[in-house]
């Protein structure tokens, strides 16, 4: 099984999760711009939708959407999904959340909108991240333990650092919490994020 992934993109949080979880898997960079990857792949050919992540399975058969894929992987690893009789439907629920309410409201500050566009996504994530403080029902967002919801949201807790999005304390202490896991500094350091930026939280708190 290989991850496609690209540097601090929404696929670290897969790659988190698939270090949590205990796969065996490989790993292959792209680079987005050019949608090669490191052996020099034409990445378009691996995933049509030329986005990261996608999650190539050993028969060949590669999965995209990051929803779908954390969900793959918390069907594998149980201790990554909530438990209890809705806890998958809860767990979509948080991702769906983040993908199409957080990760997208992002955009404008991808891919350089204009300020006016930029400080109304800065106000919208940061109102969407409070919807999530308060209704967190832990010290992680589904309660006792961390699940893949947590790791995509880590993901776009570092963007809000890099886009000065205001983050809720709790959502600053979840962040705080999850540097510290073994899981997270790995993937982190095999993407080379530490170097460029020490797990020490410089998030805005609101
Ligand atoms: N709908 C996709 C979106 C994935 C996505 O936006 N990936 C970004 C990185 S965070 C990307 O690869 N962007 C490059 C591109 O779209 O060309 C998903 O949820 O997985």
């Amino acid at each position: 099984m290989k991850l496609y992934y690209a540097p601090g993109a929404c696929s670290l949080a897969d790659h988190i999760a698939l270090i949590e979880g205990g796969f065996e898997f490989e790993r292959e960079r792209v680079d987005l711009k050019s949608k090669r990857t490191e052996t020099g792949a034409d990445f378009a050919a691996i995933n049509h939708k030329g986005y990261v992540p996608a999650l190539q399975f050993d028969d060949g058969e590669v999965l995209t959407e990051n929803l779908a894929v954390l969900d793959w992987i918390a069907e594998g690893a149980p201790e990554l999904a909530p438990e209890g009789p809705l806890g998958r439907t809860r767990l979509l629920e948080a991702l769906a959340f983040i993908s199409t309410e957080i990760h997208k409201g992002y955009k404008p500050l991808f891919v350089r909108g204009s300020e006016a566009e930029k400080a109304a996504a800065r106000a919208a994530i940061a109102n969407r991240y409070r919807l999530l403080a308060d209704r967190m029902k832990g010290p992680f967002l589904l309660g006792g333990r961390p699940t893949v919801a947590d790791y995509y949201l880590f993901v776009t807790l570092l963007w809000a650092t890099k886009f000065e999005v205001e983050v809720p304390v709790a959502l600053g202490e979840l962040l705080d919490r999850l540097l510290e896991r073994p899981a997270v500094q790995a993937a982190m350091e095999y993407e080379g994020l530490l170097r460029s930026a020490p797990p020490e939280r410089r998030t805005r708190i609101a």
